[in-house]
């Protein structure tokens, strides 16, 4: 094989956010960007000689263009095999099962995840490591500090790779397998889950689905999945084909984005069961007829019914959910005496945790839920978890949660967020929230006394590895919490999160709407970091 050593020039701004280096299509398409990035990853790992790589994406634009580029240096850097996705695409769990599966060195998986796509929108790369997950941060780290100093990278002379062509083709010194890249991950989700009680629960009505892929990734998995092997009829998947742009929407499961699906849900033809996923298929919204479930509620309900499921009928050896997720779960931990974690927010900090032995389920409120049966989120496995409860339990979406609420109280729960802030004005914000802090606790706003104030960091109990400034956080007396940082995974200017939650016990109150419940929290959060006064905004972008 013939290896090309490329002189190139670094470029500043090649520091992975919360889950790989996001940027505009624009910017990865500058000559040398992708490049310099893969060949700092390679730079910066052991030795992988006669190891595999795993390689796929979202399907999104400059999937294809990017998947040959990383074929050519990969080859030129010594990778013995690639393992890659037909026609290039992977969701990222199916990605992170393949990566365990076949034994990989690790992978790289090409998403901007629930970033919008095409040739003025987003493009992503992330790496995963050899159990599957997400580069920790001392990986991350080590990326962006080679990006810096690059000044060559390696690239093998070949010619472009056939993507569609399923099968092992042994070239001068690599050999590149193309799989399906639904098959593993389907076996995987039959090993897991009652797929005969689902399969008879559907073709009995008792559960009608619909399930939005969003134009991205998860249109092939719904496809063989719900439908193939579980006999949903073929327009229960809506938006099933992946597009390079998401047909121009932004692929977010969420009621703001998945509207569609939302109007449906809360019409009077509603089916009994609803669900989204994102980009990358690692997200999932949950909703039944005329309910929408929070995905903090989600992750706790899964836990409390967990020994329901199949693969999880031996319980839990612990949960984890990040930081600004409400303490739903915590309360389910309580109740059945398994260990409770606390992560900042990405799924990187849930890796070790579940390596160890220590957790099984975790998840985050941003509309991600796993299981150590991969090392990443999971959107086809949440949705799975939830057919496969209703169908146990034998109840609909809406007296699960209510019943859940009725035994734990319910952790009335919000996310605004205020996007494309302007950074300098974003960074003004958190610096004044910071400045207050110290003097906080003790302090009543109302009925909400202040208990502690401070700025979340996290010693990894595996490890030992610290990780500082990973949000502002308020909890007052009574349980609420108010949490503030800044989005690592936007491409324009600063998103500001503000996460709001409020424990209600009272289940005549269960039924209030979030935002009118926790009206008084958004209105202290608003005096306290003045986002709305230092940007003239008047709303939040999205409310979740
Ligand atoms: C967001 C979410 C975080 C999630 C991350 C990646 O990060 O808040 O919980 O892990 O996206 O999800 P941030 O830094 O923007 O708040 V995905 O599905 O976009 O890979
Ligand atoms: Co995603």
């Amino acid at each position: 094989m013939q290896v090309e050593t490329i002189a190139t020039q670094p470029f500043s701004d090649q520091n992975p956010g919360t889950s790989g280096l996001r940027k505009k299509v624009k910017v990865f398409q500058q000559s040398g960007y992708l490049e310099n990035f893969v060949q700092a990853i390679f730079d910066s790992l052991e030795d992988f000689s006669g190891k595999a790589l795993v390689l796929g994406g979202d399907g999104r634009y400059f999937n294809r263009t990017a998947i040959q580029s990383i074929i050519k240096i990969a080859a030129g850097n010594g990778f013995a095999e690639l393992i890659i996705g037909q026609g290039g695409l992977l969701s990222t769990p199916a990605a992170s099962h393949i990566i365990r599966k076949y034994g990989a060195f690790g992978g790289l998986v090409l998403s901007a995840s629930h970033n919008p796509g095409g040739p003025d929108e987003d493009f992503g790369i992330k790496y995963n490591v050899s159990n599957g997950g997400p580069a920790p941060e001392k990986y991350t780290d080590a990326f962006f500090k080679r990006s810096q100093v690059i000044d060559s990278y390696k690239i093998a002379v070949m010619e472009d790779v056939d993507l569609d062509r399923i099968g092992t083709r042994q070239l001068d010194g690599i050999a590149i397998t193309i799989i399906d890249p639904v098959t593993d991950y389907a076996e995987l989700m039959q090993a897991l889950f009652d797929f005969p009680l689902l399969k008879q629960s559907i073709s009995s009505g008792y559960i009608t689905l619909l399930f939005d892929a969003m134009h991205a990734i998860t249109g092939p998995y719904a496809k063989r999945i719900f439908v193939d092997l579980l006999g949903a009829s073929p327009d229960s998947i809506i938006n099933a084909v992946p597009l390079e742009d998401f047909g121009g929407h932004h692929p977010d499961p969420n009621l703001a984005h998945a509207h569609e699906l939302a109007e449906i849900m809360f019409s009077d033809s509603a089916p009994t069961f609803g669900a989204a996923s994102d980009g990358d298929g690692d997200r999932n919204m949950i909703t039944g007829r005329q309910i929408f479930v929070t995905p903090s509620d989600s992750l706790a309900i899964m836990a409390a019914n967990a020994q329901l499921i199949p693969a999880y009928v031996k319980g839990l050896a612990g949960v984890a959910r990040s930081m600004p997720t409400s303490q739903a779960v915590d309360r389910v931990a309580a109740k059945y005496n398994i260990p409770c974690f606390e992560t900042p927010t990405g799924w990187k900090f849930f890796g070790n945790l579940l390596d160890a032995g220590k957790i099984t389920l975790c998840g985050e409120e941003s509309f991600g839920t796993g299981s150590n049966h991969v090392r990443e989120k999971d959107g086809v496995w949440a949705v799975l978890f939830w057919l496969n409860l209703i169908a146990k339990k034998r109840q609909p979406v809406v007296e699960i949660v209510h019943e859940h609420w009725q035994t734990f109280g319910r952790d009335i729960y919000s996310r605004h967020d205020y996007e494309a802030v302007d950074s300098a004005i974003a960074k003004e914000v958190v610096e004044h929230l910071r400045s207050q802090l110290p003097a906080l606790p003790g302090q009543t706003f109302g009925e909400y006394e202040v208990n502690f104030a401070d700025e979340f960091s996290y010693t990894d109990p595996v490890d030992g590895s610290v990780s500082s400034n990973q949000g502002i956080r308020i909890g007052f007396v009574n349980g609420s919490r108010m949490v503030f940082r800044l989005s690592g995974t936007g491409t324009v200017g600063a998103t500001l999160r503000i996460y709001l939650e409020r424990f209600e016990p009272d289940a005549a109150k269960h039924s209030q709407d979030a935002q009118v419940a926790l009206a008084d929290l958004i209105s202290l959060a608003e005096q306290l970091c003045e986002v709305k006064k230092r940007t003239g905004r008047t709303e939040p972008d999205v409310i979740t």
